[in-house]
C-alpha cells in the first residue's frame, strides 16, 4: 500500500468467467530465448500472473496443453513460429509486437522483431488481463507511433532534483552514483512497460561535477546504461557547451575550432567503448546562463552540428533544445517579447542542422504555464528533426501536491492544427516525422519521480508518468482511455473506484487552472521556486513574464498592430485568430490581448466576472475533490488511501488561498464589485 509498485502492481482480479479463462491459458508459458530483454519480459509475465491470478506460469507447458509463447521472430521458438508467417512479420516495425490467440495450436503468442518489442507485447498482454479482457481472440499489430519516447531527468550529482517534487534523486546524492541498482531497475520496468525507451539522466543545467559524467564517471553511467538496456531503454547524457574548458584542456568552447571539435571526437569515442548504444547528448545552450556557441559570434546550427559529427559514427544524436531566451530583460519596455524567442532563433536555422540533431522544443513558447498557445514553431521547421517537450513535473501545476492530470493538456496541444503546408498539419503530425519524413523524430518530458517510496510524491502524479508513456506511444489513445488503464493497473477492476478516480483526474487540470492565474496570462507565482499565489511575483523583474495589470485592464499585447507581433508567428487563419480581439479563443485571451476589464468574453460574461468566478468555482470544486475521495474510503488500500487524502486536503486548502489572493488584488486593481456580492476584501 505504498504506491512503490505504481502500475506494475498487478491488483488481485475478481473470480468470474474471465479468470476461469486467464487460468486456463496462462498457466503455462513458452520461451526458449536467452536474450536478458527476453528474460526480462519472462519475470514480468510470471510475476503478474503470480499476483493477478495467484497461480505460477510454470515455464514447461505440455505438448498438448494451452499456454502463453513469446519470443522474437527469428528467436528459435516453434510456437512464436508457427502462429506467425512472414506477412505477419512483416507488419511488425522495429520496436512493435503482433499478438495473437490461436485456438488451433491452443497457444497466445506474442512475436515481435526485437527483444524490445516481445518486453512492450508481454506487458500489453499483461495491461488486458489487468484490465479484464477477453484474452482468447486476440489478433492483434501493434507499433509505437513515435520513435522517440523520451524521459529527461533535471537530476543533479548532489542529489537534489531541479524542480523535483517527489524528494532527492534516486540516481545520485552527494555527487556519488548511487549503489542501489534495485531501484534503478524497478525505474526501467516502470519506464518501459509505459512505453519508454529513452532516459537522460542528468540535468540540462550542467554543472562542473557533471561535465565530467563523460569522462571520470562513465563507469558509473555504464553501469546505469546496462541497466537500462534490459529494458529496451536507451541512456542520454545532458552536456555543458564548455566542456572541452572544464576539463582544462582546450583554451575556448568555439565550435569552429578545430582543437574542440577533436576533443569532442575523442569524448564520443570514448563513451562508445563502454556503452555501445549510448543514445547521444541533450543540450541546452545560451539559455538562462548556460554556455553556448553565441559567446563565440557562431550560431546554434554550428553548436549542434559539431557534437552531431563527433556521435555519427557511433549512431549517436544531439537533442538541442529551443528554451533560448534573453532571461535578462528590461520589464518596462513592452516590445520585447520573450514568447517570440524560440522562434526567432531557430526559424532562420531551418534546414541547416546535420540528420543526426533534433531540436527538442517546449509545448508552448513560455514555460509549461497551466494554458499557452502551441509553440509556433511546430509547423514552421520544414526541414528539421523535432520532437516535442512536456514537463511530466508540475513545476507550474501544483508541484505534485494539487493533482492535475496533464494528459488532456497534452492531448489538445497534439491535436493542435498548424496550418503548415496550407493543410491539415497537427502537432501529433509533425513530432511523430509523418509530416516532412523526418529521419528522427518523437517526444520528450521532464520527469517528476524521486526517491519518495511511491516515486511520485502525489500518487495521483504516477497517472502522468503513465499517461506520458502511452501517450508517445499512441497519441490517438484518449485521456480517458489512459485514466483507465493506469486505474486498474494500479488500483484493480473495481468500477466504482475507477469512476471516482477517473472523474478527479478529468477534472482536475480544468479545476487548477480556475483557481490559479487566468485567462492564459499565466504566472502569478512566487519567484524562485514557483509554488503559490504571488499576482506581482515576476512583474518588475528581468524574466520576460508580466500580466501588464493595472487599474483598468490586464493582459500582453502580442498583436501586429499595437503589439509585439508575436500573433503572426502562427500560420493563416491561426495568426488571423490569435491577433483579434473578437475571435482570440477566451482561454487565451490575456496571452495574446491587453483588455479593460470590462472587456465582454465570448462566454458573456466580463473579465473581471471571470475571474471572480471562476476562482469562487475553482476553491469550491477542489473541495470537492476531496470529498469525492472520501467516499473511497475502505474501498482501496489504506496506504493509498490516506496519502492521497492528504494531499487533497492540502490542496483544497491553498486554493483558497489562491481564490482569495487572486480575487482580491483584481478588486482592489478595479474597484469593480463581484455581480454575486460574494466576499471580497
Ligand atoms: C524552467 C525551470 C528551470 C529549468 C528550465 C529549462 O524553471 O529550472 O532549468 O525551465 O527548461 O521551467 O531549462
Amino acid at each position: 500500500g505504498s504506491g512503490y509498485d505504481a502500475w506494475l502492481s498487478y491488483p488481485k482480479l475478481p473470480q468470474g468467467n474471465l479468470y476461469t479463462q486467464y487460468v486456463k491459458w496462462c498457466g503455462a508459458v513458452s520461451v526458449t530465448e536467452e536474450q536478458e530483454t527476453v528474460q526480462a519480459a519472462l519475470r514480468e509475465w510470471q510475476r503478474g500472473i503470480a499476483s493477478m491470478l495467484d497461480i505460477e506460469a510454470g515455464a514447461s507447458p505440455a505438448a498438448d496443453g494451452f499456454s502463453v509463447a513469446f519470443g522474437t521472430f527469428n528467436g528459435g521458438n516453434p510456437r512464436v513460429e508457427a502462429i506467425f508467417d512472414e506477412a505477419a512479420g512483416r507488419a511488425v516495425g522495429p520496436e512493435g509486437f503482433a499478438i495473437r490467440t490461436s485456438l488451433t495450436h491452443k497457444c497466445i503468442a506474442v512475436g515481435a522483431a526485437s527483444p524490445a518489442g516481445v518486453l512492450y507485447g508481454v506487458f500489453h498482454l499483461l495491461r488486458l488481463i489487468g484490465s479484464l479482457k477477453d484474452i482468447e481472440h486476440l489478433d492483434e499489430t501493434v507499433n509505437p507511433v513515435n520513435a522517440l519516447r523520451m524521459i529527461n531527468h533535471w537530476d543533479n550529482f548532489d542529489g537534489s532534483v531541479e524542480r523535483g517534487y517527489s524528494g532527492r534523486s534516486f540516481l545520485y546524492g552527494n555527487n556519488r552514483f548511487t549503489d542501489d541498482l534495485n531501484r534503478i531497475t524497478d525505474y526501467a520496468r516502470l519506464m518501459s512497460t509505459a512505453g519508454i525507451n529513452a532516459i537522460a539522466i542528468n540535468n540540462v543545467n550542467v554543472h562542473a561535477l557533471e561535465t565530467l559524467f563523460i569522462s571520470t564517471y562513465l563507469p558509473d553511467v555504464a553501469r546505469i546504461a546496462d541497466v537500462f538496456r534490459t529494458y529496451g531503454i536507451r541512456l542520454f547524457l545532458s552536456v555543458n557547451f564548455a566542456g572541452p574548458m572544464h576539463e582544462g584542456e582546450v583554451g575556448t568552447a568555439d565550435p569552429l575550432d578545430a582543437g574542440v571539435r577533436e576533443w569532442w571526437k575523442t569524448k564520443a569515442a570514448e563513451i562508445y567503448t563502454v556503452i555501445p548504444d549510448f543514445g547521444g547528448f541533450v543540450v541546452k545552450a545560451d539559455s538562462e546562463n548556460r554556455p553556448g556557441p553565441f559567446t563565440y559570434g557562431r550560431d546554434h546550427a554550428d553548436g549542434a552540428n559539431m557534437l552531431a559529427e563527433a556521435l555519427e559514427p557511433f549512431g549517436g544524436i544531439v537533442i538541442w533544445r529551443c528554451f533560448v531566451y534573453n532571461c535578462k530583460q528590461d520589464w518596462r519596455d513592452r516590445k520585447t517579447d520573450r514568447a517570440r524567442a524560440a522562434y526567432d532563433h531557430f526559424k532562420p536555422l531551418d534546414g541547416k542542422f546535420h540528420d543526426n540533431v533534433i531540436l527538442q522544443i517546449k509545448n508552448g513558447p513560455m514555460d509549461f504555464q497551466v494554458r499557452e498557445p502551441v509553440s509556433p514553431l511546430f509547423g514552421a521547421l520544414e526541414q528539421t528533426n523535432q520532437v516535442i517537450e512536456f514537463q511530466i513535473a508540475q513545476e507550474y501545476t501544483g508541484q505534485q501536491r494539487h493533482v492535475c492530470y496533464l494528459v488532456p493538456q497534452w492531448k489538445e496541444i497534439m491535436e493542435f492544427d498548424t496550418l503548415a503546408q496550407g493543410g491539415t498539419a497537427p502537432v501529433k503530425h509533425i513530432v511523430d516525422g509523418s509530416l516532412w519524413g523526418n529521419r528522427y523524430s518523437g517526444v520528450a518530458a521532464v520527469s517528476n519521480v524521486g526517491n519518495d517510496r511511491n516515486w511520485t510524491g502525489h500518487l495521483l502524479a504516477q497517472a502522468n508518468l503513465y499517461g506520458f508513456g502511452r501517450l508517445a506511444w499512441n497519441p490517438e489513445l484518449s485521456a480517458e482511455e489512459i485514466a483507465a488503464e493506469w486505474i486498474a493497473l494500479t488500483f484493480g477492476t473495481d468500477a466504482a473506484v475507477a469512476g471516482v478516480i477517473s472523474r478527479i483526474l478529468l477534472d482536475s487540470w480544468e479545476i487548477y487552472e480556475s483557481y490559479t492565474a487566468p485567462l492564459g496570462v499565466g504566472w502569478m507565482i512566487n519567484p524562485e521556486h514557483h509554488y503559490g499565489p504571488n499576482v506581482d511575483g515576476y512583474e518588475y523583474s528581468q524574466w520576460g513574464t508580466y500580466h501588464y495589470a493595472d487599474h483598468q485592464g490586464i493582459g500582453v499585447d502580442r498583436t501586429v498592430a499595437t503589439g509585439t507581433g508575436y500573433s503572426a508567428q502562427y500560420m493563416g487563419s491561426n495568426a488571423q485568430r490569435y491577433d483579434s480581439l473578437e475571435e482570440c479563443p477566451d482561454e487565451l485571451l490575456l496571452f495574446f490581448h491587453h483588455v479593460p476589464y470590462t472587456h465582454v468574453l465570448h462566454s458573456g460574461k466580463t473579465v473581471i466576472q471571470h475571474i471572480y468566478d471562476t476562482h469562487f468555482e475553482g476553491a469550491e470544486r477542489a473541495a470537492g475533490l476531496l470529498a469525492a475521495w472520501s467516499g473511497l474510503k475502505g474501498r482501496i488500500a489504506e496506504g493509498l488511501y490516506v496519502q492521497v487524502e492528504e494531499r487533497l486536503r492540502g490542496q483544497a486548502a491553498h486554493a483558497k488561498e489562491w481564490r482569495d489572493q487572486i480575487n482580491t488584488y483584481f478588486y482592489r486593481k478595479s474597484g469593480i464589485e463581484d455581480s454575486g456580492a460574494r466576499k471580497i476584501y
